[in-house]
């Protein structure tokens, strides 16, 4: 397939994506739209093509994984888990109800896909980054891929993780920096300023950074993917640009954190999510 023609097969995968995260969320009523919103773009390029996974043999040892550090984005995995076929999408809509196999945060124990468990900030990038070694020391095949939000990134927790993986040199580790300038309270330059930024901050710590200023559309992140395959003996981190609940109608302009949208509300975002999804399946490409 020419690249053209995968791009726009990513760019609707991602706007299912999006779709699909809006309904997960909907069927709860509440939840994380924001931080879902603004990753939706990166899973729908390493699930939709870059990331080595079968959803059919989801232990196979020398598969790519993935570790949804920021946990709380939990929708947005379980939407891509969904549409990729790890589970109808469907019982995704069970979203933290009693019983389900879908937490508000990813739980390796409950929902088929989620390969570690994460929610306490800080915590999921330690754990990728143990997984990655543990891939090199038992010479498996395959790469961990983990997401972190730049609000996470005040966790000092995030840069032990950060200096263990250059010191040994995990190039089988790639770490996707969401940076949509928003935390949970705020701007997340006012919260905690982070200097001169994520970009120049990993790359301090010794990563081999790609920084994506479009960090919402695929192209971009497929193309720093595709960088990031290339780099041998350090880890990489993907800094993207993004932008907070992109997609939501109630939440892109606010960019709040988590949403309680009215039913009209909520009515009008799934409409428009659908609409974005028909206006991609008709593009010419
Ligand atoms: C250790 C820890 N402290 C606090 C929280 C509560 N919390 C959940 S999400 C969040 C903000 C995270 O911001 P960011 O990483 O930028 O996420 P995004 O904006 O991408 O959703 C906070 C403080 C938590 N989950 N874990």
């Amino acid at each position: 397939m020419d690249k053209k023609q995968k791009m726009h097969e990513l760019r609707i995968f991602a706007a299912e994506v999006r779709l699909e995260t809006l309904k997960v969320i909907k069927a709860r009523g509440f939840g994380h739209v924001g931080g879902s919103m603004s990753l939706a773009d990166a899973m729908a390029v390493l699930y939709g093509d870059v990331m080595n996974v079968d959803p059919k043999n989801p232990t196979w040892p020398d598969r790519d994984e993935f570790v949804l550090s920021k946990g709380h984005g939990g929708p947005v995995m379980y939407a891509t888990l969904g549409l990729k076929g790890y589970y109808p999408i469907e019982e995704a809509y069970t979203l933290n109800q009693p019983h389900t196999k879908f937490p508000s945060h990813t739980d390796h124990l409950t929902t088929p896909g989620v390969e570690l468990t994460t929610g306490s900030l800080g915590q999921g990038i330690s754990e990728a980054v143990g997984a990655a070694l543990g891939k090199k020391v038992q010479k498996l095949g395959g790469r961990v891929y983990v997401a972190v939000g730049d609000g996470e990134c005040d966790e000092g927790q995030v840069w032990e993780a950060a200096e263990f993986a250059a010191h040994y040199k995990l190039d089988n580790l790639t770490c996707i920096v969401d940076v949509n300038g928003m935390q949970l309270d705020g701007p997340t330059d006012e919260i905690m300023g982070q200097g001169k930024g994520l970009a120049a901050k990993f790359d301090a710590f010794g990563w081999k950074v790609f920084e994506v200023e479009k960090g919402n559309e695929v192209e971009p992140i497929w193309d720093a993917l595709q960088e990031a395959l290339k780099v041998k003996d350090a880890p990489t981190a993907i800094v993207l640009h993004t932008h907070k609940g992109l997609g939501a109608t109630f939440a892109e302009v606010s960019m709040e954190h988590s949403s309680q949208p009215s039913p009209e509300k909520w009515a009008e975002a799934i409409e428009a999510s659908e609409k974005q999804l028909s206006d991609v399946r008709n593009e010419k490409v």
